[in-house]
């Protein structure tokens, strides 16, 4: 592991460059349709791939290793709890659940792997993770047993992100939960990125061009995206246009 190599990448391209993140749930993914999957995300050089989901049942060890043999993009694990460690990505995003009072997932689940995520030798992005309402319960919401912020209460998620800053924090993660009904709506991004100077990203239930765009211009620095990929892996073609505008 290269100190850091992947939080500056993200840094670098903060503020400068849009980038969009593909996130692959290995639940959701047979290794022969990963594979062309991979193949098309390697061909549009998508900017990062994240590994995850709230659940997990087949091995995410494997699914890293197929993504690792059809390209070069960094993986990066988008851990649904604890025993989501696999030495075989780049990075983990060591996710605090700064919108939530569970503190197994703000602290205690931190303490549990401190020294298998040591010895793992990735690199460890500390990240805090929003959750926001968007209009049904989300497979996070419920494994996680928290409530996310109200979807038209940009304040809390204003000092909420201010406060995962100032307590050293590199990312905010805004997620209004994978196949949400609406995404997080473009005022609260504003909102939160003219409040913080660390890398917002933004997922959950962008499925259009349209939504993509808008997360973009109201200031997300990265996008995340699973469903809409989940569904059709042609839809890369032209939301990587809106990237690159
Ligand atoms: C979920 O932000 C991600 O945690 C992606 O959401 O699957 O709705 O794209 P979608």
């Amino acid at each position: 592991m290269i100190e850091n190599k992947l939080l500056k990448y993200i840094l670098a391209n903060t503020n400068n460059k849009k980038q969009l993140a593909v996130l692959i749930d290995p639940d959701k993914q047979d290794l022969i349709r990963l594979k062309e999957i991979v193949k098309k995300i390697d061909d549009k050089k998508i900017d990062l791939i994240l590994v995850g989901g709230s659940l997990i049942t087949d091995s995410i060890y494997d699914t890293i290793s197929t993504i690792k043999k059809h390209t070069n993009i960094p993986v990066i694990i988008f851990p649904g709890s604890y025993f989501h460690i696999s030495k075989n990505a780049d990075a983990i995003l060591l996710l605090s659940l700064i919108s939530g009072r569970n503190p197994e997932l703000l602290i205690g689940n931190h303490v549990i792997s401190a020294h298998e995520l040591k010895k793992s030798k990735l690199e460890i992005i500390p990240t805090g993770y929003m959750l926001i309402e968007n209009g049904s319960i989300t497979s996070v919401e419920y494994i996680s047993n928290t409530k996310p912020i109200p979807a038209n209460k940009p304040d809390i998620a204003v000092s909420t992100a201010m406060a995962g800053e100032m307590l050293g924090l590199k990312l905010i993660y805004m997620d209004a939960g994978s196949g949400a009904k609406h995404p997080i709506n473009p005022l609260m991004i504003s909102k939160v990125k003219q409040n913080i100077n660390i890398p917002l990203i933004i997922g959950g239930g962008i499925n259009t061009k349209q939504k993509l765009k808008d997360a973009y211009t109201a200031g997300a620095d990265l996008v995340v995206i699973g469903t809409a990929f989940e569904q059709n892996i042609n839809l890369l073609d032209e939301f990587i246009e809106i990237r690159d505008k």
